[in-house]
């Protein structure tokens, strides 16, 4: 009811600057040419609208874009992210299930806020999110020792971080952002000290690696979605460093400890069956990092994307 289920708007992402690591900029042709949409429309059977390109967005590169409260090419983000939140409204806004093929994690600054103005427009209801990552993201512009707005993004959708500079993620009003008690991690494994504090400090649900193991994933995805509740629509962010390097080695910050395939996709194909998932993001790709790795990890990423979108084992 939340959204049509087979019409499909795809937003293909080819941005780096959130990050320092060129390459993850060729992840969405990378999927692409793997198959994937072709996948989601003759396996799938799904409308897919798609512009049939990849927006690297060379025309909202600054003059100048010295860092700012420690934050690195603040402002190329903000201009792409604000065109991405733009792009993905508009698929939203007309009922479409939204898949985003990035680039680097900052695009969900453009994703989240999209669909989160989107949802409350049509339905006057909040969004959830389930950002699958073995990082946190969460990081203030002050609490960041990279200054990479990759490690920021769901400070500034939570409206932990805030900036009043138009051209610097001031443009993300209220009707953009995300509750933190509608926020719910799985895969963590490799948080800052800071955000250790932020997550503690406004009590944001969390699942740990440590509680994958522990619980089960079956046990851990019923708490996550239980938690989030029935009847929300959901928007999941997946970040291919959630899964074990073993099995998406091609990515920017690999941590070992992860995830395996198969519970990646089962994430994936849980929340798929809440019938409550409107948007997806697939990001962290990176095509040219661990080459003889990069096939398998896009095949991982194609897989999730399949399995989001409701393809089952049998
Ligand atoms: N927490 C670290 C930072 O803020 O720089 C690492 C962030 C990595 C972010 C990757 C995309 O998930
Ligand atoms: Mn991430
Ligand atoms: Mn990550
Ligand atoms: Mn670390």
């Amino acid at each position: 009811f939340l959204v049509n289920k087979h019409d499909l708007g795809v937003v293909a992402v080819g941005f780096s600057g959130g990050q320092p690591k060129a390459g993850v900029d060729a992840a969405p042709m990378a999927l692409i040419e793997a198959g994937l949409i072709q996948q989601l429309q003759d396996d799938l059977e799904l409308n897919v609208e798609y512009d049939g390109q990849v927006h690297s967005y060379s025309e909202f590169i600054p003059a100048d874009d010295p860092p700012f409260r420690n934050m690195k090419q603040p402002r190329f983000v903000s201009a792409v992210t604000q065109q991405v939140s733009e792009q993905v409204y508009k698929y939203a806004k007309e009922g479409k299930m939204v898949v985003t093929l990035g680039g680097d994690h900052s695009i969900a600054i453009g994703t989240v806020s999209g669909t989160a103005r989107a949802i409350r427009e049509r339905f006057g209801r909040e969004l959830a999110v389930v950002w699958v990552d073995a990082h946190a993201d969460i990081n203030t512009p002050e609490t960041s020792e990279s200054g990479n707005v990759h490690g920021m993004p769901v400070a500034f959708l939570t409206g932990l971080a805030k900036e009043e500079r138009s051209d610097i993620f001031g443009w993300i009003k209220e009707h953009h952002k995300l509750s933190v008690k509608k926020l719910v991690y799985i895969g963590l494994r490799d948080i800052d000290r800071g955000e250790k504090k932020i997550l503690k400090d406004h009590g944001i649900k969390a699942f740990s690696m440590h509680d994958i193991d522990r619980y089960g994933i079956g046990k851990v995805m019923d708490m996550a979605l239980g938690w989030i509740g029935s009847d929300t629509p959901i928007h999941l962010s997946f970040d291919v460093d959630a899964l074990d390097p073993m099995w998406a080695p091609s990515t920017g910050t690999p941590v070992r400890g992860g995830l395996t395939l198969r519970e990646g996709d089962f994430i994936a194909e849980c929340v798929a069956a809440t019938g409550s998932l409107i948007a997806l993001d697939l990001v962290e790709v990176n095509p040219s990092l661990d080459e003889h790795g990069a096939s398998d990890t896009v095949r991982a990423g194609c897989s999730i994307v399949r399995c989001a979108l409701g393809d089952t084992l049998l």
